[in-house]
């Protein structure tokens, strides 16, 4: 059968190399609009699909078109593998690729052979004006925020405006397959956003390239009413709340707080903030935060050095401000989860130690404190690229270069051979020193869990002494993980060291 008179859209979701499996926010955003005009919208998640290769081909018969949601790294992977199945099976079928990845590097993405379209920037207008232009055999020329291929040449369409978060219509939530993410990931959770953008904009973040720095957000209200509905309808656990700054309008937050109390739906949820904003709270209104479910608060300390702070334009972020935040969470009884980065351009061993020392103060001080370490991972299109370049940062020429972007590139002109080594191994102290708590569930063997316990002391002394050669922890901790392996992994996606990006 072909495609014509076909109304489906057919979604691949690539694996994200990570546990924390849910469903792709992405293509529920963009799904709406086509539901609403009456397409049919099937989505295939590589992470819960066995035999995806298949199923997306299969699916595809009679259909109008591939759309792929991506962001640079090893998604770009199983994207490459996909599409180019898809073109060789059904020339005819446009591919489109939509997400961070194609919206920071369009030109270089449409170059790609077994690419027709790509879609820069907010995609829920943007894909179904596409859809309706395929299905009708138009062109997609003027279709703003939209690059396509006329003959050899790439066309690109003029950049499509903003639209404010309240504009764009609901997730389509009911396409997500909760039961299979849950098997996957060990627990029932979903994301949401209530705001977009951030008014900061560090140097090594992206994000003022996709959404600008104009904060906008839903009103409390519809908030409380869309989470306490989600959670009723599918019986979720736990939300974690993806917006890029959500503490930027106290009194929202608060209010926020105030109406899920009322609601009296019991769950968790995280979210992800600046330790200047946490601090403007109170004890008490972070207790009621924490009385609405709050249990989690991501922020991006990224250094103990005030020197690199400044060079990742951070100083809207003082060193005061970190300890602040994580005494008044901790008095809360909210976890405060901080993000830090190793390796960013003109941080030297000085400044490295400068950050484990805050990071040994705040963990020590506040047990219930957790931090997750990066190497700098130089992004194209946020502010840091262009002295990346000065540096020698060499980076791909074609789409598929991308795919082991990270973590290899976490290997730098200015981090590499010992110093490399150094800070890895420096981060695998931190990760046995104290514990956290990932989104996915890993149930550790007994065993493994008290080995880990033992060898926290002996890190922790390394990390206050900056001693490590030799490291026999190191050694006796892989060695646990060989014999004692994870009680229940049934995590299809490989692990890499991928860590919790930073706000
Ligand atoms: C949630 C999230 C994750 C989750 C993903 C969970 C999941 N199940 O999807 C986890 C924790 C796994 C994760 C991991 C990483 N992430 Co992440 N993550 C995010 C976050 C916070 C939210 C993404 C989201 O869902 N947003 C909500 C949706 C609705 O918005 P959206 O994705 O922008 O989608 C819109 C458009 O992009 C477009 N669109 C999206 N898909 C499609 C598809 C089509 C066909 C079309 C037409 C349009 C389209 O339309 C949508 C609606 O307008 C973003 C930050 C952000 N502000 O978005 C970072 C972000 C995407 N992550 C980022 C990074 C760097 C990472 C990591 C590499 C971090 C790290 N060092 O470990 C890892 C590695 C991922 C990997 N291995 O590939 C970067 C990506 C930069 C880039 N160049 O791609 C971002 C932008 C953070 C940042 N500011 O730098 N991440
Ligand atoms: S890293 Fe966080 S605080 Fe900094 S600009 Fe990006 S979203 Fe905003």
């Amino acid at each position: 059968m072909d495609s014509e008179g076909s109304k489906k859209v057919v979604f691949f979701f690539p694996a994200f190399s990570s546990q924390e499996a849910t469903a792709p926010l992405g293509i529920l955003a963009v799904a709406t609009p086509l539901l609403r005009a009456g397409y049919q919208v099937r989505i295939i998640d590589s992470t819960i699909t066995p035999g995806f290769q298949q199923r997306v081909l299969a699916e595809l018969e009679d259909a109008l078109c591939l759309a792929v949601s991506l962001v640079t790294g090893p998604m770009i992977r199983e994207t490459v593998q996909i599409a180019r199945a898809a073109k060789k099976l059904y020339p005819d079928k446009p591919v489109i690729l939509g997400g961070w990845h194609p919206s920071l590097l369009p030109d270089q993405t449409l170059g790609a052979e077994y690419v027709d379209i790509v879609v820069n920037g907010q995609g829920e207008e943007a894909l179904l004006e596409i859809v309706q232009h395929i299905e009708a055999g138009e062109s997609l020329k003027g279709i703003p925020g939209v690059g396509f291929k006329q003959g050899r040449q790439l066309v690109f369409n003029t950049p499509r405006a903003l639209k404010p978060i309240r504009e764009l219509p609901p997730k389509a939530y009911q396409l997500a397959d909760f039961d299979a993410y849950e098997r996957v990931c060990g627990r029932r959770w979903a994301m949401y956003t209530s705001s977009l953008a951030c008014p900061f904009n560090c140097a090594y973040c992206t994000n003022e390239g996709l959404y600008g720095r104009k904060w906008n957000a839903l009103e409390a209200g519809q908030v409380v009413e869309e989470v306490s509905d989600l959670i009723t309808r599918y019986g979720l656990k736990l939300l974690w709340v993806v917006d890029d700054n959500f503490l930027v309008d106290r009194e929202r937050a608060v209010a926020i707080a105030e109406g899920l109390v009322r609601t009296g739906v019991k769950f968790d949820w995280s979210i992800q903030a600046s330790t200047n904003l946490v601090t403007r709270f109170t004890v008490e209104e972070l207790k009621l935060l924490k009385r609405s479910g709050l249990s989690q608060i991501s922020q991006g300390a990224d250094s103990g050095s005030p020197k690199v702070l400044h060079l990742m334009n951070k100083d809207f972020q003082k060193l005061d401000t970190i300890y602040r935040a994580a005494d008044l969470l901790s008095q809360a009884g909210i976890r405060p989860s901080f993000n830090m980065i190793f390796g960013f351009p003109g941080e030297g061993e000085a400044e490295q130690r400068e950050s484990i020392q805050l990071i040994m103060k705040i963990c020590r001080q506040y047990p219930g404190a957790e931090f997750w370490t990066n190497i700098f991972t130089p992004y194209p299109g946020s502010p840091i690229m262009k002295r990346a370049f000065e540096l020698g940062l060499d980076v791909p020429k074609t789409l598929e270069g991308w795919a082991d972007f990270f973590p290899r590139y976490t290997t730098l002109p200015w981090l590499k051979g010992k110093k490399h080594q150094r800070v890895q191994t420096m981060r695998d102290y931190l990760r046995i020193a104290f514990n956290r708590i990932p989104i996915g569930v890993q149930r550790k063997h007994p065993i493994n869990r008290l080995v880990q316990e033992l060898i926290s002391f002996p890190a922790r002394w390394r990390l206050d002494h900056d001693v490590y050669a030799a490291p026999v922890e190191l050694w006796l901790k892989n060695a646990a993980n060989r014999w004692f392996p994870p009680l229940k992994s049934k995590v299809d996606a490989h692990q890499l060291s991928a860590e919790v990006v930073s706000c």
